[in-house]
């Protein structure tokens, strides 16, 4: 396989040039390709956002839903049957704002899909409002005099819900992403991968250069991804110095593992079997 068995032929991303988008969608190619999965095996499942247009340009099954609510769909998809790839793609604002109530249970439920979320601090796809990860004090379309609500914090909200891959990347480091994603991907079980993805045309803050200068690598010297504490105190890093890698990974029983039906074998391999309704409809007139 190589990144380009992925690509489609008939059109090709509208994303502003520069956009953060295109790294996710590059990385997101070559780890599929060294991984060796095949197109017809992966199901990319995206929310509403500039970020929810990827599964547009990929060569596998996608489905593009409704504004923070890709976590559901991908549930869905992954309970019918489990053998797929699950890998969804939303924005901060789809994931983190709208879509947070499921964002938690999915993370507690331990299903095992891979959820990358494009966090370019932004609404991108309206045109610039602030977001859930939006900055203090940050000035965009809808508050010009600055934003007064604390930001979300995606790392130790995944923590604090279960989640047992939590990572962070960023779109202008393709090689560091690739390496992330594969790791998440192979992960059993809820794997969130946070990207710091430019919003070039909205966001003239957290940019590529802002990205390189604040981010630090975790590696096994100077972090241990099984210890919770110390991912904890790594979730908190924010501002000067922001931690990228894997903050935190645990082996946990999956929803799939848990539920004896799927344990069994997917539900679409189940054998459809005719069941007399008749009774239930009259007791219900
Ligand atoms: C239920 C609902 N509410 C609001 C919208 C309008 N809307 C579309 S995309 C979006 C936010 C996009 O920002 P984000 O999720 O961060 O994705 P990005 O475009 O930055 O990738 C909003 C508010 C919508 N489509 N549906
Ligand atoms: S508006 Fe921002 S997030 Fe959307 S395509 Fe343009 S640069 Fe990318």
């Amino acid at each position: 396989m190589t990144p380009k068995d992925f690509d489609i032929t008939t059109s090709v991303p509208d994303w502003c040039p520069g956009c953060g988008d295109f790294g996710i969608w590059n990385a997101m190619k070559m780890a599929f390709a060294e991984m060796e999965l095949k197109p017809e095996n992966i199901v990319l499942i995206a929310g509403i956002g500039c970020s929810g247009k990827l599964p547009h340009w990929m060569n596998t099954y996608g489905f593009h839903g409704v504004h923070g609510r890709a976590l559901p769909v991908a549930l869905g998809a992954k309970v019918a049957n489990h053998k797929l790839n699950v890998v969804i793609n939303g924005g901060d604002g789809d994931g983190y704002g709208i879509g947070m109530g499921h964002f938690i249970h999915a993370m507690r439920a331990n299903i095992d899909v891979t959820y990358i979320v494009h966090n370019n601090q932004i609404y991108g796809l309206t045109k610039g409002q602030a977001s859930p990860t939006s900055s203090f004090g940050d000035k965009t379309v809808s508050t010009p005099f600055g934003v007064i609500d604390t930001p979300i914090n995606p790392m130790t909200i995944a923590l604090a819900s279960g989640c047992t891959f939590v990572s962070r990347s960023m779109a202008g480091d393709l090689v560091h992403l690739k390496e992330i994603l594969m790791e998440a991907i192979k992960h059993r079980g809820f794997s969130l991968v946070d990207v710091l993805q430019p919003c070039v045309t909205y966001n003239k803050v957290n940019t590529y250069a802002w990205g390189k200068e604040v981010t630090y690598k975790l590696n096994s010297k100077n972090h241990d991804p099984s210890n919770l504490d110390k991912a904890w105190q790594k979730a908190h890093e924010w501002g000067e110095k922001v931690p990228i890698g894997i903050l935190y990974q645990e082996k946990r029983s999956t929803y799939e593992d848990n539920l004896p039906q799927l344990a069994e074998k997917p539900l679409v391999e189940h054998e459809i079997r005719n069941i007399d309704i008749t009774k239930l409809i009259e007791r219900l007139k």
